[in-house]
């Protein structure tokens, strides 16, 4: 049924989350893997946490990068870059910051909550990219003289502007949606799942666990992505 919906939407829309790249060996945010010393994911990633203790902040960011840095796309990021090359729509939208599904291969990839490699003065707004690993000092600081701090979205932080306008027309636009490998609790991307719907897209759930989006969408596939993925583009011939 999926497979059928797959080979013939003329466009396609994706949401990802932490899930897609557990099987890549990065923790998740909740559940077990969600806790890095003592902390909760969910409280370093905050402003106010930032503010206080840039160093504690900078100290999980710089273990997540050396985990990230040495992490390898899976058989679920390959099988989305593989769809997006057969499909004459197709968007990616994900709430990742690791960069493995650039690093599989996709080519537009929307990434609404920021990007780790990217790096920002907290004082004038300049950005760089930096994959060193591990960070030389803690907190990074600007020619300025400003600490500074990584390019992602924190709670209580707007989303990029234009990432963000992108994403909400890819999901209007979709008429497949899938929604992989997230919670669904943070929003607003976890929005796009009922926009996309609203708008009048079939949408399709991949997670090994039911979420709060799981009683809306048409299709649930309870399991890994990693091995999901590839059975739906293996049959998509
Ligand atoms: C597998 C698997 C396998 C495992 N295969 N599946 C409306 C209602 C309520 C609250 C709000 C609302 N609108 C806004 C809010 C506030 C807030 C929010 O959503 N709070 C709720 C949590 C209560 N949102 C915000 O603050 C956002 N900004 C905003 O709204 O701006 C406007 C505004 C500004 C000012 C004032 C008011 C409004 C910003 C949100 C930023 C989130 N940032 C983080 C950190 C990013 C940087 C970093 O990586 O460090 O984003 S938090 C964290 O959560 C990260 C993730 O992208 C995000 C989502 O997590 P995700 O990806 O879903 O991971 P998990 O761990 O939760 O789930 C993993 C899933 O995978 C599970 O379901 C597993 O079962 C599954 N899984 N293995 C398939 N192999
Ligand atoms: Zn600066």
């Amino acid at each position: 049924m999926v497979r059928d919906w797959l080979k013939s939407a003329s466009s396609v829309a994706v949401l990802t989350g932490a899930g897609i790249s557990a099987e890549s060996g990065l923790p998740t945010f909740r559940g077990p893997g969600g806790l890095w010393r003592q902390y909760r994911a969910e409280d370093l990633a905050r402003p106010e946490t930032f503010a206080r203790d840039p160093k504690l902040v900078w100290e999980w960011y710089n273990w997540r990068r050396s985990v990230m840095a040495r992490a390898q796309p899976n058989a679920a990021h390959r099988a989305l870059a593989g769809i997006e090359q057969r499909s004459a729509q197709f968007t990616l939208i994900t709430q990742n910051v690791d960069g493995l599904h650039d690093a599989a291969g996709s080519r537009n990839v929307l990434k609404v909550h920021g990007d780790i490699w990217t790096i920002r003065c907290s004082v004038c707004g300049k950005e760089r990219v930096d994959r060193s690993d591990p960070l030389p000092e803690l907190p990074p600081r600007c020619a300025c003289g400003g600490v500074e701090r990584p390019g992602v979205v924190w709670f209580g932080e707007s989303l990029p502007k234009d990432v963000w306008a992108q994403s909400e027309k890819a999901a209007r636009a979709a008429e497949l949606f899938f929604v992989i490998g997230t919670s669904a609790v943070v929003y607003p991307a976890a929005g796009l799942v009922g926009l996309a719907k609203a708008s009048g897209a079939k949408v399709v759930e991949i997670n090994i666990a039911e979420t709060p989006v799981s009683a809306i969408v048409d299709a649930s596939l309870r399991g890994p992505a990693s091995e999901i993925l590839p059975e739906l583009v293996q049959h998509d011939v």
